[in-house]
């Protein structure tokens, strides 16, 4: 289905529109004019902040008219519509990533050359939207680009935090936050929709009654409302008319002022409330992979999920169309359980405010869902404890009671007398503390059910979701995750998309399978000296930042070994710590020791309250302190903590890359997603059999990947054998000495307290099992490092790494989804000229 629009273009056809004309004349005269009229600055007292403002402008004004059309076509009742909801979208800035995808980058930095600026200075000056934790936030955002490039319409739905992740600042060497005030600019990306707001309620009590036709009825009075307020965002396609949009909600009072209050002289409780609601979109929890129960955190969750819902009746209903059909033409997803409330609320809004009955609103409900699960980590699953639960939205817990309820008479009849599996299955926990089982809502209350990695899906089904599995094996699927060419590539990495470009053409960049066409380019020895040369460059664009940030000089001969993401100890940033600490030691014993230098880059935040990842943090930069400092190794060996990594410093660092750590315990990464984008740009992996290792191993070919460490079923062979890791320290000479120097306090200035917490920990437990690992890992850097010093065929297997990774583009992931979930296609958009 192709659609075309004749919505009214306000400008004169001939004449070059200030806001939509593409001429380098038109484009400057356009910038100028938004720095004027919208910044209300001149030039001369502009700042790098209004040139930026001026641009983004300048930017928006060109993607508007197939903004309106993208949006006016979803009021069709024909068009089937996605809703993505996420309580994160780490999108990172949208400048750069708009004028690639509106391909209007070379003009515009012409115009802003020509204007006597520089377009990268007003690229990097934007503040990027952090509204998520990781991973899964990150993912939610190569998604939207993925969606709007395949042109399938839809809407990203999530939370207008306020404060999204803090900054990080590294002090003495530890970790210290700092309030992200992305918004203190103001955004030039959003608009505010606010005669689309609707009303959230919390909190009171129920009531059943009889309706009209004698039927029975629960009616929800609320304790206290708030108003969800929609702020929209346009997400361009690439070199296509789409452009979705990502809708935040904002919360806010319904009236700013208690009034009753305010008469009576009570100003400060008047406005207490209007606070009071503005709370629940204030702040992110920083917290990834690890659940807080915080009452805060449910209210989040349901004022996003019921925005969305009422906004998607509001357009099924708008369109034309009745709820009995609102499966057909909306698919939502639930990204982890964060949304999965939406299984209660949408019950709730069908059953109780549009009154349909309660099987056939189960059957829409069930239709229209679906969920994805990200982790294993027991620590992560949600749980809700249910007097909690009961007094925040006490109607949803008597209908998660109600389908429970249901559901178990089912499993009854399934399973007859087996009490444990249905204790198993409840969607209520009945031990201690009552809670609800968010994960198990949102498997009864979806028709699909995925995993992220082929390794990750076949677990769940092994593991947390087995006695689902048995009982639904048809809900299961997987999905392995992809990531965007368009920043990962395009926008990061310019020169070598260029060098692609030259070899094998443009259109690449959609259809990355074809990158295989540089297979043949990895024996083609001049090619081989252009991928180097430009590996080379970026590496010391790389240094000189580094040098800038941190003030540690590293030389971009040496091997660049990287390691970005979260800390947590199931990643075990620690291991390759273990590693660093191994060669110092071997290099003080012998100082002629023959290895290619090396520079070891970490960047990560830790969650606030994780003390042993702060540890973590704070044991990396200390190791680097020593290291850096000691003539002895520090010609080969550096050590940098990068602080404050992001979107935007991702876009730095994956290109600058030549080994991509990638080191967690087997069976705990979920897929991994950084991995890719590594790959992608020619760095090699290091990693263990986890998450999408698996399956980017099976596709660079096994002799282009540093394969080290247990397997799933080592692991859990290992474990259930009692897995003891002393022995591991007293049978290893090496790690006994590496562990012992760390201990001793060589590395903490004698303080022997400072990494014990650490230390006792690897000695008596280690849940991550680095020490069984260990020598694996230490063998396979060896590997590494001869590897490294024949560099022509280093050059050669970087090259086919990225030749290969076009399974990993999230336009491969977003098409998996639209054929075995969504059942959504492309609805290429016409606009009339
Ligand atoms: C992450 C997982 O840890 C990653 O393995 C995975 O690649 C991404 O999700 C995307 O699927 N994850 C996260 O960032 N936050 C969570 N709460 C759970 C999983």
């Amino acid at each position: 289905m192709t659609v075309s629009t004749n919505l009214p273009s306000f400008h004169t056809p001939g004449v070059e529109d200030d806001r939509t004309g593409l001429g380098i004349e038109t484009l400057k005269r356009a910038f100028f004019d938004n720095l004027y009229y919208v910044q209300g600055k001149l030039p001369n007292r502009a700042s790098t902040v209004d040139y930026y403002m001026a641009l983004a402008y300048t930017v928006r004004d060109r993607l508007l008219q197939r903004w309106l059309a993208t949006e006016d076509i979803l009021t069709r009742p024909e068009v089937r519509i996605v809703g993505y909801l996420s309580a994160e979208f780490l999108m990172g800035p949208h400048l750069g990533n708009n004028l690639i995808n509106l391909d209007i980058y070379a003009p515009v930095k012409q115009a802003i050359e020509e204007s006597g600026l520089n377009l990268q200075e007003l690229i990097d000056i934007e503040e990027e939207p952090g509204l998520g934790n990781g991973g899964l936030g990150r993912l939610a955002a190569c998604y939207l680009d993925s969606l709007a490039s395949l042109q399938i319409p839809a809407i990203g739905y999530g939370i207008r935090y306020e404060f999204g992740i803090f900054d990080q600042e590294i002090v003495d060497g530890w970790q210290v936050e700092i309030t992200d005030k992305w918004l203190k600019y103001g955004n030039p990306w959003e608009v505010a929709r606010p005669e689309e707001a609707v009303e959230i309620k919390f909190g009171g009590y129920t009531q059943p009654y009889t309706d009209d036709q004698g039927r029975y009825r629960v009616r929800w009075v609320p304790g206290s409302t708030v108003m969800g307020i929609p702020y929209d965002t346009p997400i361009t396609g690439y070199n296509v008319n789409t452009v979705n949009t990502l809708r935040l909600w904002k919360a806010e009072a319904p009236e700013s002022f208690d009034f009753t209050a305010f008469n009576q002289g009570d100003y400060w409780g008047a406005v207490n409330d209007k606070v009071v609601s503005e709370t629940i979109s204030k702040v992110l929890y920083p917290n990834d992979e690890q659940i807080q129960g915080k009452q805060l955190r449910l209210q989040q969750q349901f004022f996003f999920v019921s925005c969305s819902l009422q906004d998607v009746i509001r357009r099924q209903l708008e369109s034309g169309r009745t709820l009995d059909t609102l499966h057909e033409k909306f698919s939502l997803q639930m990204n982890d359980t964060h949304p999965s409330v939406a299984v209660a609320e949408l019950m709730r809004l069908l059953v109780d405010e549009h009154m349909l009955e309660w099987d056939h609103a189960w059957d829409i409900t069930t239709r229209t869902l679906a969920y994805t699960n990200h982790t294993l980590l027991p620590e992560a699953l949600e749980k809700w404890s249910v007097s909690l639960f009961g007094s925040l939205l006490p109607r949803h817990l008597e209908i998660i009671f109600e389908i429970n309820s249901r559901f178990l008479d089912q499993v009854r009849l399934r399973y007859p007398g087996d009490e444990a599996r249905l204790g198993q299955l409840s969607l209520i926990d009945e031990g201690g503390d009552r809670s609800v089982r968010m994960a198990n809502l949102a498997c009864v209350g979806s028709h699909a059910i995925n995993g992220v990695a082929a390794l990750h899906s076949e677990l769940l089904k092994k593991t947390v979701l087995h006695d689902f599995y048995e009982l639904m094996p048809e809900k299961f699927c997987n999905v392995t995750n992809g990531v965007t060419p368009r920043r990962w590539l395009a926008l990061s990495n310019p020169r070598l998309t260029a060098l692609i470009d030259r070899r094998i053409g443009n259109g690449w960049l959609t259809h990355l399978d074809r990158l295989r066409e540089l297979e043949s380019a990895a024996d083609d020895a001049g090619f081989r000296h252009e991928w180097r040369m430009v590996k080379r460059d970026i590496k010391a664009d790389l240094a000189d930042h580094i040098a800038n940030r941190t003030g540690i000089s590293v030389n971009p001969d040496t091997l660049f070994d990287i390691q970005v993401k979260r800390i947590h100890e199931y990643k075990r940033q620690h291991l390759n710590v273990l590693h660093i600490v191994t060669l110092y030691h071997r290099l003080k014993q012998n100082p002629n020791q023959d290895m290619a230098g090396r520079t070891f880059i970490f960047g990560g935040k830790a969650a606030p309250g994780y003390d042993m990842a702060k540890r973590i943090i704070k044991l990396i930069t200390s190791v680097g302190d020593v290291v850096n400092k000691d003539p002895d190794v520090s010609d080969r060996l550096r050590v940098v903590f990068l602080p404050d990594y992001n979107v935007t410093f991702g876009q730095r660092v994956y290109p600058a890359a030549e080994l991509s750590e990638q080191i967690s315990l087997a069976g705990l990464e979920a897929s991994g997603t950084g991995n890719m984008k590594f790959s992608m740009n020619g760095a090699l992996t290091i990693g263990t059999l986890d998450g999408a290792n698996v399956e980017i191993r099976e596709e660079v070919g096994a002799e282009n990947f540093f394969l080290f460490g247990m397997k799933t079923e080592e692991v859990t062979a290992l474990r259930s054998q009692g897995y003891n890791p002393m022995s591991y320290y007293h049978s290893n000479e090496t790690l006994k000495a590496v562990i012992d120097l760390i201990a001793s306090g060589h590395f903490s200035h004698g303080d022997r307290e400072l990494f014990r917490p650490l230390i006792d920990n690897l000695l008596y437990h280690d849940p991550y099992m680095l020490l069984a690992d260990y020598q694996s890992y230490v063998d396979c850097q060896d590997q590494v490092d001869r590897a490294y010093r024949d560099s022509e065929n280093w050059v050669r297997m970087s090259i086919l790494n990225a030749a290969r990774m076009g399974k990993f583009s999230s336009d491969r992931s977003i098409q998996d989804y639209a054929q075995t979930i969504w059942q959504a296609d492309a609805v290429p958009i016409e606009i009339e000229a």
